[in-house]
């Protein structure tokens, strides 16, 4: 079915700000203004950007340790989000948290985590919830090819199956898990097959295609919501940056990565929605200076708010 121009210039507009995020924090980091680990999404943000355009306000997500992404495309506060990551009061978790803790419960956001699959039987207990209350609440669940392979995958995806629940089960599989590639790690080829263990719909998506993306997660949504039970999406994709920042990545072969920087997926969409007559060029420049002056307003946010201090150190910690 044809996207509405205003929802594809949406679905832009989120990849473009994700990037733009993800750069800055990428440039903060090294500047040495963020402590802590963190993961950036460059390269994937197709995925977040198309799934989570068919979801609502009170529809859940379940992040992991890759998370700006979701949490950006799912509506959340890049100011917030910025301030966390720089450790100050202002943020998300009171600057306490930093990236792998992220969650806002205003916009269902359930939070990111550095356990990797920890997220998995999480979101197939937001799914239980959803039928418990009689909502027809969705959640879609974010996780890597690493993860795929973690107890937790086949327990919280078998328990979603069984239970029919409405949640979304989105493989982010960017072909390596830090320096251990998939052809290691996995002996099928599709991740999407393992939805066949559990009798549920499993489908391969390409990653770096927004439209495509938006598509398949439209059928999962719509079977959630009425009742159909959970669906495995695997969306191929590739991840421009190391593991973390400070990783150089050297493990992986320059052919690969730049067979994958051709597929850019924001270029990528960006040529198609010129073609399409939805973008021009002057459109596509406007939405990204926006994008750049929103990072400069988050990292200035970032940068003026204080830190907690010494005396706060206990308050909101719960474990
Ligand atoms: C249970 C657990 N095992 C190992 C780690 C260390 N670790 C952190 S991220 C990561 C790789 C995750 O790969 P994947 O799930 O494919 O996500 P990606 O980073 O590629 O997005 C590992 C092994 C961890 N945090 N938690």
């Amino acid at each position: 079915m044809a996207i509405e121009k205003e929802k594809l210039l949406s679905m832009f507009r989120t990849m473009v700000r994700i990037r733009r995020f993800e750069e800055r924090v990428s440039s903060e980091f090294k500047a040495g203004n963020i402590p802590g680990s963190v993961h950036v999404y460059i390269g994937e943000e197709a995925i977040a950007s198309g799934a989570l355009a068919h979801l609502r306000t009170e529809d859940y997500i379940v992040s992991n340790h890759r998370g700006h992404g979701h949490l950006l495309a799912k509506g959340g506060d890049p100011k917030r989000a910025m301030a966390e990551l720089f450790a100050k009061k202002t943020g998300y978790c009171l600057g306490k948290g930093g990236s792998m803790h992220i969650a806002d419960l205003d916009i269902g956001m359930l939070g990111a985590a550095g356990i990797v699959g920890s997220g998995i039987p999480v979101a197939t207990g937001a799914g239980l919830s959803a039928v418990m209350r009689g909502t027809d609440q969705v959640t879609a669940c974010f996780f890597g090819d690493g993860a795929s392979n973690i107890g937790r995958f086949h327990e919280g995806i078998n328990l979603a199956a069984v239970w029919c629940l409405p949640v979304i089960f989105i493989c982010e599989n960017n072909l390596w898990a830090v320096s251990v590639p998939t052809s290691c790690s996995l002996a099928i080829h599709d991740i999407a097959d393992r939805a066949a263990g559990y009798g549920i719909p499993g489908v391969v998506v390409d990653g770096q295609d927004v439209m495509a993306v938006h598509e398949v997660m439209g059928e999962a949504v719509a079977r959630a919501r009425n009742g159909g039970g959970p669906t495995l999406i695997e969306a191929k994709t590739y991840r421009y940056h190391g593991h973390f920042e400070g990783d150089a990545g050297t493990y992986r072969p320059q052919e690969e990565i730049d067979a994958w920087l051709k597929r850019d997926p924001i270029k990528l969409f960006q040529e198609k929605l010129l073609e399409m007559k939805v973008l021009t060029e002057e459109k596509a420049k406007e939405i990204d200076e926006a994008a750049l002056a929103e990072m400069d307003e988050a990292v200035k946010f970032a940068l003026e708010s204080p830190f907690p201090r010494p005396e706060e150190t206990l308050d909101n910690v719960y474990a």
